[in-house]
């Protein structure tokens, strides 16, 4: 349709993905097959088949199953690649990717070896897509802050070549207070971080991510809005949220599209941006989530570009790169 050319034609971002929720599933048996390992689907359409879920918990477990098939430094390099193919032809210009290392060096990948597929691939994407890509280094913060700590120290060969540090996992019972002292030892080092908090966390936890972690920006932050002082420090702050709604929807964080916030949180001043998440799990990449958001809750087309300029405006990149994205 028009307006599909119209969203998948805008120079986008993609602000919020894990690489390790980016395995298709036709690549995931693929990566399985290849390192001799027997997944309990044996189909593309049955693994597909697999990707509902009742909450952010039930996601993750099926997705740690799923991370099981990313061994060599040559699976994060195709799973990477991949990714940023796809990407490039969904019209991304810049995407920032998360990887979370902590569950591959546990089963013994190398971190050389996860670092220098991922870099290889996204240095290629730079090369033939003309992308601009970046890459961020994620704890989980269903571990300790002390596991945190040890990461943090293993990725410092690497610096330069990461952008920022962030945190995932199961959110409640986890606040961001309990790694207070991690987040300052990444600023501390000059990374940039991002958090997320809010997903399926109350409004208590973005304002401790803003007031203990002093994040860059939030991932998600859909629960800042029970809280207005809240929501006015974030807008006047414009602290990027990059919320992602087939993922708040597949994790039924909202019962039906009509129902996401998005729109109230552009209206409300919030510096929202629109991300993919984990595309293949919650079914999609940026185009189908702008879409399905303008579906359902008929954004006008200046409100699409209001989302997808936020994207860039909220990307860490240097001012001089961003002029080069448009
Ligand atoms: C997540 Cl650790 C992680 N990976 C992918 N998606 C996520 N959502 C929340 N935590
Ligand atoms: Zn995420």
């Amino acid at each position: 349709t028009d307006i599909e050319s119209f969203i998948r034609g805008l120079p986008k971002t993609d602000l919020h993905m894990h690489i390790e929720g980016s395995i298709e599933p036709q690549l995931m048996l693929d990566l399985a097959a290849r390192n001799g390992m027997k997944l309990r689907w044996d189909t593309a359409e049955a693994l597909r088949g697999a990707y509902q879920f009742d909450n952010l918990q039930s996601f993750l477990d099926l997705y740690f199953e799923g991370c099981k098939v990313l061994v060599t430094e040559g699976d994060f390099r195709d799973v990477t690649r991949a990714y940023l193919r796809r990407a490039h032809e969904d019209g991304v210009v810049r995407a920032e990717l998360f990887i979370g290392p902590q569950s591959f060096i546990e089963r013994g990948t190398p971190l050389e070896a996860l670092m220098s597929g991922v870099l290889g691939a996204m240095q290629e994407a730079r090369r033939e897509h003309g992308l601009s890509v970046g890459l961020m280094i994620s704890v989980h913060r269903h571990r300790t802050e002390a596991d945190a700590m040890v990461m943090l120290d293993q990725i410092m060969p690497w610096k330069d070549q990461i952008i920022a540090i962030g945190m995932g996992g199961a959110e409640i019972g986890n606040p961001p207070a309990k790694f207070a002292r991690f987040f300052k030892a990444a600023r501390d080092r000059g990374f940039r971080t991002t958090v997320h908090a809010g997903e399926e966390g109350p409004a208590a936890y973005v304002r401790e991510a803003l007031d203990l972690l002093q994040v860059d920006r939030i991932d998600h932050g859909n629960a800042c809005l029970a809280d207005p002082d809240l929501v006015r420090e974030l807008a006047m702050r414009r602290i990027p949220l990059t919320v992602c709604p087939l993922s708040n929807l597949r994790l039924q964080g909202v019962t039906e599209m009509a129902r996401h916030p998005l729109k109230t949180m552009m209206a409300q001043g919030l510096h929202v941006t629109v991300n993919s998440d984990d595309p293949p799990y919650f079914g999609g990449y940026v185009t189908e989530n702008l879409l399905a958001c303008r579906d359902a809750l008929d954004l006008s087309l200046q409100e699409i570009v209001r989302l997808v300029r936020n994207g860039l405006e909220a990307a860490f990149v240097t001012t001089e790169e961003r002029e080069m994205l448009l």
